[in-house]
């Protein structure tokens, strides 16, 4: 194999929309694994889901076993499990035991460090560079789910998180389909660098005030007993956006879609900040999220960020 040859394929849909390249092989030397990475940095960079079938991140048997006993069925709006890796807590269990607390965080904290390592070596340009965000365990059937408007994945959407402001970092999401049967599918449609320029000039969102959102992020996080954070005007845009484009049922309905299925046992990787997406169906998914500093993209200038500045002709970070 040529360093210069990724062992991929590639399904583009349209200019404008998010592709999928499937990843065969897993470049083996230093000299094609950086060019490998690279290479499938700027795939993602730029929209596109990249995917390999068989997932490069040990899950044993009987974790799995355990995780596909879990359903949380008992709270109104029924939840993710979180992880987050820097305090080692797991969050979202209701009426769990003790003991399955403990297994729960043990194989959250096996996933998120594996999953860590494979980013290292798989995409060297962000090696080390990215902040582990939290991890997550999807437990639910997503097809029919009931959650609040603004709480909604079945509906296209960027990712923003409201009381963790990314200050221009780009979102990377990692999933693991687990469940042994059942595809995972999703839908896409346009990409940020697509659609954003559009609906902040439709919106105007782009001349948003330094400190508009202070206050209503304040009490998010004192609600949470963590200490208050200001939105800087990037995630202030990025969260409007999101959510924006969940009320629009026309949007919903009309813009164009491409569907994608994610089998048992793979592993795919996006930039969701930038893939306006919507899960469809799928139960049991772990997710580990990291949050790339623009130092170290590949193609900062296609990031949502550099899209919105350059329209803004302002810094929108703080
Ligand atoms: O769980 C999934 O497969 C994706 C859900 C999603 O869109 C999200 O978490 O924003």
């Amino acid at each position: 194999m040529s360093p210069t040859s990724i062992p991929a394929t590639r399904k583009i849909v349209a200019p404008g929309f998010t592709g999928l390249t499937t990843v065969h092989e897993i470049a083996v030397s230093p000299e094609s694994a950086v060019e490998q990475g690279r290479q499938l940095c700027a795939q993602l960079e730029e929209g596109n889901i990249v995917m390999l079938p068989q997932t490069p991140i040990f899950i044993p048997e009987e974790d799995r076993r355990l995780l596909l006993g879990q359903k949380q069925a008992s709270s109104a709006y029924r939840k993710n499990i979180a992880y987050l890796p820097s305090d080692d807590r797991v969050t979202g269990l209701d009426g769990a035991e003790h003991e399955e607390v403990d297994s729960l965080r043990r194989i959250m904290r096996d996933y998120s460090r594996r999953s860590a390592e494979f980013l290292n070596l798989f995409l060297p340009p962000y090696a080390r560079k990215w902040k582990l965000d939290f991890a997550s365990f999807r437990p639910i059937e997503e097809q029919g789910r009931l959650a609040r408007l603004h709480a909604r994945t079945d509906l296209l959407h960027f990712e923003s998180f409201p009381a963790r402001p990314t200050n221009g970092a780009r979102i990377l999401q990692l999933f693991t389909n687990i469940n042994p049967v059942q595809n995972r599918v999703w839908l896409t449609s346009q990409t940020f660098e697509a659609f954003g320029p559009r609906f902040a000039r439709a919106a105007g969102l782009i001349s948003l005030r330094h400190n508009l959102f202070k206050h209503s992020v304040g009490s998010v996080t004192r609600a949470l007993g963590l200490s208050e954070v200001e939105r800087p005007p990037y995630d202030e845009f990025m969260y409007r956006c999101q959510n924006a484009m969940k009320k629009d049922a026309r949007f919903q309905e009309t813009s164009p879609k491409h569907r994608w299925e994610f089998p048992p046992n793979s592993t795919w990787l996006v930039f969701t900040d930038g893939v306006s997406h919507a899960v469809f169906s799928g139960q049991y998914a772990l997710e580990q999220t990291f949050l790339i500093p623009q130092s170290a993209l590949v193609e900062p200038q296609r990031s949502p960020l550099a899209i919105l500045e350059k329209m803004a002709g302002r810094s929108l970070t703080i």
